[in-house]
């Protein structure tokens, strides 16, 4: 099913992003993604029909994507950082952190009831969110960089919804469907990163009133700003830059844990508030 042709690849900055796959083929598993993503429908991970399948062809899946939802008028927020806490590489299997884009239609408000019949098998996670005030940009874009950039930052739980059987993947997989990226959700209190040491912020985690994890902020590489600074490095392998007024969710501090109807889920974070929602 898999083909390759080289008249018919685009060209890309990277050789870590090195392509294998035709337009065509970038067509038909970003088709895939899309049907599995509006029909809430688990499918198969995409390299079982593309074992060949690379890293940089899951982000050609996913910019592709991207483009479709801009073409239909609908507006991207920002960006996120996944899988860049040990909690998740372990939870999922996956050792490299991703990204993924977000778009409006994927934010609800603190408080909000979220559906869950239109999702798959949703999970929830607590992230430090950064909205940026100027444009980040290149291959060795620093956490001072970031820092410096930082309008704000913010409590923030991601619900993320894997369109893959199990909610199991692999590394390209996971990067064609946008990172599993679904809804999420911002709260509490905005705060300039400036006045907290963005490391040390304890976070608990609980559902239905019960503690379901906790940790501290520095599980995600270290410094949350770390994972905007991927962010910004993957986004320039890709040809691309993060503009000024981004909103970018840094990743899951803790593993991730999975909600169903009825569920009520809150995020208590040390000095940002708390993020609070109800799954129905
Ligand atoms: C991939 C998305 C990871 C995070 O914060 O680590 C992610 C997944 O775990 O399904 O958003
Ligand atoms: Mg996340």
């Amino acid at each position: 099913m898999s083909s390759t042709n080289d008249n018919n690849k685009d060209t890309n900055n990277s050789a870590s992003m090195a392509r294998t796959l035709s337009i065509s083929d970038i067509a038909t598993l970003t088709d895939r993604i899309e049907a599995a993503q509006r029909g809430a429908r688990a499918i198969p991970k995409l390299t079982e029909d593309f074992p060949g399948m690379t890293l940089g062809d899951g982000y050609a899946v996913q910019l592709a994507l991207r483009q479709r939802w801009l073409n239909a008028c609908l507006r991207q927020t920002g960006w996120k950082a996944g899988l860049t806490s040990k909690a998740k590489m372990d939870q999922m299997g996956v050792r490299v952190p991703c990204i993924g884009f977000l778009m409006a239609e994927m934010a609800r408000p603190e408080g909000a009831v979220i559906r869950t019949d239109d999702l798959v098998h949703p999970r929830v996670e607590c992230e430090v969110a950064f909205v940026t005030k100027a444009p980040l940009a290149g291959a060795h874009v620093t956490r001072e960089e970031v820092l410096a950039a930082t309008d704000f930052v913010l409590p923030a739980i991601e619900v993320i919804d894997s369109r893959f059987s199990g909610f199991k993947f692999d590394l390209q997989s996971v990067v064609a469907d946008n990172s599993s990226s679904a809804r999420y959700v911002t709260g509490g209190r905005a705060r300039l990163a400036e006045e907290l040491d963005l490391a040390t912020l304890g976070v608990v985690m609980e559902r239905n009133g019960e503690p379901v994890a906790m940790a501290a902020s520095a599980a995600v590489m270290g410094h949350p700003a770390d994972a905007v600074a991927l962010v910004v490095k993957v986004l320039a392998e890709l040809g691309e830059t993060l503009p000024a007024g981004s909103f970018v969710m840094s990743g899951g501090i803790t593993e991730a844990f999975a909600v169903k109807a009825g569920d009520f889920v809150c995020a208590r974070f040390q000095e940002l508030g708390s993020v609070a929602m109800r799954f129905a």
